[in-house]
């Protein structure tokens, strides 16, 4: 029987700083109706979806970012998009700034089921970016500051995703660079990938020359690479444009097994696109190139797990 499945990502346009989770929100609410119009069966929105990219702005004392944060889901400004998915009987992926009861703050992603349960929830890993201010950027990147590095792992569940029983993992923007985090869900046999990002145009470190379109190609490479040596489907999905005054590349993409885009959005606004997956293409790297109960050598990969940083190699000296 095949197994397909009808994927939209929602890139969202810029969301000024000023401006409220409410119109935010309401943007999200207007692209399910356009999701479920289009016989989508679940919508994958960005990171941080609810708030302007704030990590760019630096905050001496966290007390005074909290107004970033979500302390529960639903809330009274997120039950439009419950309710939403209950009346399209649509799923949806929500990236938000989470602070737990006990006060630790993450950079987090859930999927919802249209009935309102979150069905699973990821803690972004590979935070980028600094903690303290960088008199040396141009503009801050301080997730290091506002967020703890996830501690739920890389998790897949096998959920129901419109009609079909989906195994569904997570990644946050920074994440779809590191191969390793797209192994640990190819080791959970992952399908779908839920991957929400925002990722500047420029690179603002001043600490080199960084060609402007290599940027877009370094995500696309990225997230290509990842489904196609593990097999499975991903929705990038990007935030877009100018927030007050900083530019979003978008570029947000659905990719296939093959690691082939099978839509990408062409606007810096708010935008869908979909794609009809047959997840019975996910067998075809697992049974043969990338069936990994044959194929992988972990006796070889020891380094991957016991060392951070890099080490300098022996230096090769001629015998005589
Ligand atoms: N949000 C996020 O993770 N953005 C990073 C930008 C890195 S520049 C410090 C990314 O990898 O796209």
């Amino acid at each position: 029987m095949s197994r397909r499945l009808v994927l939209a990502a929602a890139q969202l346009g810029p969301i000024q700083k000023a401006e409220g989770r409410e119109v935010a929100v309401g943007r999200m609410v207007r692209l399910m109706e356009t999701a479920h119009r289009r016989g989508a069966e679940v919508v994958v929105f960005p990171e941080l979806a609810l708030t302007t990219f704030f990590p760019r702005w630096y905050e001496e004392d966290l007390a005074n970012a909290d107004h970033w944060y979500e302390t529960a889901l639903p809330s009274n400004a997120t039950a439009p998009l419950f309710a939403a998915a209950r009346t399209y009987g649509i799923g949806f992926h929500l990236g938000y700034a989470e602070k737990t009861p006990e006060g630790r703050r993450f950079n987090t992603a859930v999927y919802v089921h249209p009935s309102g349960e979150v069905v699973l929830k990821y803690r972004k890993v590979h935070l980028p970016g600094h903690k303290e201010y960088d008199p040396q950027r141009r503009v801050q990147h301080l997730e290091k500051r506002y967020f703890e590095v996830g501690d739920l792992g890389f998790p897949v569940v096998r959920a129901p995703v419109g009609e079909t029983q989906v195994n569904i993992g997570m990644m946050i923007c920074n994440d779809r660079r590191w191969p390793e985090a797209w192994r640990v869900l190819g080791l959970q046999q992952v399908e779908l990938v839920m991957l929400g990002y925002n990722t500047p145009s420029l690179n603002m470190e001043n600490r080199g020359f960084e060609a402007h379109h290599l940027r877009v190609f370094h995500s696309h490479l990225s997230i290509q690479a990842g489904c196609y040596q593990n097999a499975c489907f991903a929705a990038g999905v990007a935030k877009a444009g100018d927030e007050d005054g900083h530019e979003l590349f978008g570029h947000s993409i659905i990719v296939n097994p093959q690691g082939e885009i099978m839509a990408q959005a062409t606007s810096w606004g708010d935008e869908l696109i979909v794609a009809e997956c047959d997840l019975g293409m996910c067998e075809l790297g697992r049974k043969t190139i990338f069936d990994f109960a044959r194929h992988r050598r972990p006796e070889a990969y020891g380094r991957i797990t016991a060392q951070t940083g890099s080490v300098a190699p022996p230096a090769w000296a001629p015998r005589g």
